[in-house]
């Protein structure tokens, strides 16, 4: 019996042998299954709004009167058919800002749409959004202030607990699943004059108690990591690791630098978000209408964010109505046209992947372009470099090149150049980078040729899922 067991389990070997290869060990940091999903969304939608967008402030006092905010047809339906219609997967909005007050009937607060005449104080905006967001088929999320210049408990340890009930209120599934919280590092004086110390590994511990699966965004994550500017710009360099310790959001935050581009071997894996109001300020006024950023400047912001292995979280904020204004939507409708437009035709599609190497069954070149986000090739343990071939189906004319790292894995790509076959039949280098990610989208010269090869150094065995040539004839963005 035992000499019929070792003989079947010999057969079962030999069958495992000649199937798919292992995988590549993962390299360094790696996401959660959350944080990848996260990281496909892409492009989501910011949504300032509260007494700031009655009073015109971009920072409201604390002192304001509740009867200020009184939405006359606020329709939170029309935002997130507009935030989809654009191609966003989510909307976060401001449910508590530095002012203190609540777009929820948060209970442990006295300053919230309960007190305001909006719907006779029976209003919630969350749950309207929230639900809106479910019925259009996106996320949910919400920024929740800790800085509160209008709480009297703030400045004193009390708030903190105060400040976790809030969490609650927001977290505890009144308001189904909620994809991101976004955590403001913000820590200024409260109505006593006194700033607070933060208890942030409580603020964290209270959200995933709740929201297990939720990201949390703040300068040091732990779910994603503030990108280090305002102006929609990631790092040509960016690594999705970051070095945390020692570190907290707000005044003790890494150096912008270390956000704008990540650490290299950074110990967590901290993705950036890069965070940009489509108007000046992160709050609607009347004045800005005509302030709305040109489709270029969006294409631009399309480029150095999701191009730069970002996610793009961009502020679109409904005015005193409680309305998206037609200025905002019909520029997010250019722009999803646009991209719509210059990545409708992958020009790689149909070229023959060729590889210096490959490690075997199941990670052949040609998974490069399936269009499939887990299949992927790559190579055989110890060989970090290493070039692809792409012998493209005729010749053709672009100006952008896309790639993609299989993160799963970690970032693992430390630099590559792309070179373009000439009409010599010598290769010309086109583009020398240095990380990949997620996503990199490389503007090039406009570039006419047959064959195109990358050329990859990487800390470990490179794993690449994806690849893409497309012609950019709108934004005429470079770098
Ligand atoms: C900043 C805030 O102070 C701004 O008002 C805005 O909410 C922006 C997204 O984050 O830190």
């Amino acid at each position: 019996m035992r000499r019929l067991l070792s003989i079947a389990s010999a057969g079962l070997a030999l069958i495992a042998g000649c199937g798919k290869v292992a995988p590549p060990e993962p390299y360094g940091a790696i996401p959660t299954p959350q944080q990848v999903e996260w990281q496909k969304m892409e492009m989501n939608m910011f949504a300032h709004f509260g007494p700031n967008t009655f009073t015109g402030l971009e920072w409201g006092l604390g002192t304001e009167a509740e009867d200020i905010f009184n939405p006359t047809e606020l329709d939170c339906g029309q935002w997130a058919s507009i935030a989809k219609a654009a191609g966003f997967k989510g909307i976060i909005i401001t449910g508590k800002h530095h002012d203190g007050f609540c777009l929820w009937p948060n209970p442990v607060s006295t300053h919230t749409v309960a007190q305001s005449p909006w719907k006779d104080g029976k209003g919630d905006v969350l749950k309207e959004l929230s639900e809106a967001c479910e019925a259009a088929g996106i996320k949910f999320g919400v920024y929740v202030s800790p800085w509160d210049r209008n709480d009297p408990h703030y400045g004193t340890p009390e708030y903190n607990n105060v400040f976790v009930k809030t969490l609650e209120s927001v977290h505890d599934g009144r308001y189904g699943e909620v994809f991101e919280q976004w955590f403001d590092g913000a820590n200024g004086e409260g109505p006593n004059g006194k700033k607070q110390e933060y208890d942030w590994p409580l603020f964290h511990e209270t959200v995933l108690k709740y929201q297990p699966k939720a990201i949390m965004f703040s300068d040091t994550g732990p779910g994603c990591r503030w990108v280090g500017n305002e102006s929609g710009v990631a790092g040509k360099t960016n690594w999705s690791t970051l070095n945390t310790k020692g570190f907290t959001p707000g005044a003790g935050a890494p150096s912008r630098e270390s956000l704008n581009s990540g650490d290299v071997h950074g110990a967590c894996w901290h993705p950036a978000e890069t965070d940009v109001s489509i108007r000046p300020g992160w709050f609607w006024r009347e004045s800005e209408n005509d302030k709305v950023r040109s489709l270029k400047n969006l294409l631009g912001i399309y480029y150095t964010s999701v191009g730069r292995n970002s996610l793009l979280l961009l502020n679109v904020p409904p005015d005193n109505r409680g309305l998206i204004h037609p200025a905002d939507s019909a520029r997010l409708m250019e722009f999803k046209a646009a991209l719509d437009e210059i990545f409708k035709v992958n020009l790689a599609d149909g070229a023959k992947v060729t590889a210096s190497d490959c490690r075997g069954r199941g990670f052949k070149p040609g998974n490069i372009l399936d269009g499939n986000f887990d299949s992927c090739w790559a190579t055989k343990d110890g060989i970090n470099e290493a070039i692809i071939t792409f012998d493209l189906a005729g010749e053709k004319t672009f100006n952008r090149v896309m790639i993609q790292e299989y993160i799963p894995l970690g970032q693992r790509v430390k630099s590559f150049s792309i070179e373009a076959l000439d009409s010599d039949g010598q290769w010309k280098e086109i583009a020398s980078e240095t990380t990949i990610g997620y996503k990199r989208i490389i503007p090039v010269a406009q570039t006419t040729t047959k064959k195109i090869r990358i050329n990859l150094d990487s800390f470990a065995s490179p794993v690449i899922n994806g690849f893409g040539l497309y012609m950019d004839n709108i934004s005429d963005y470079s770098e």
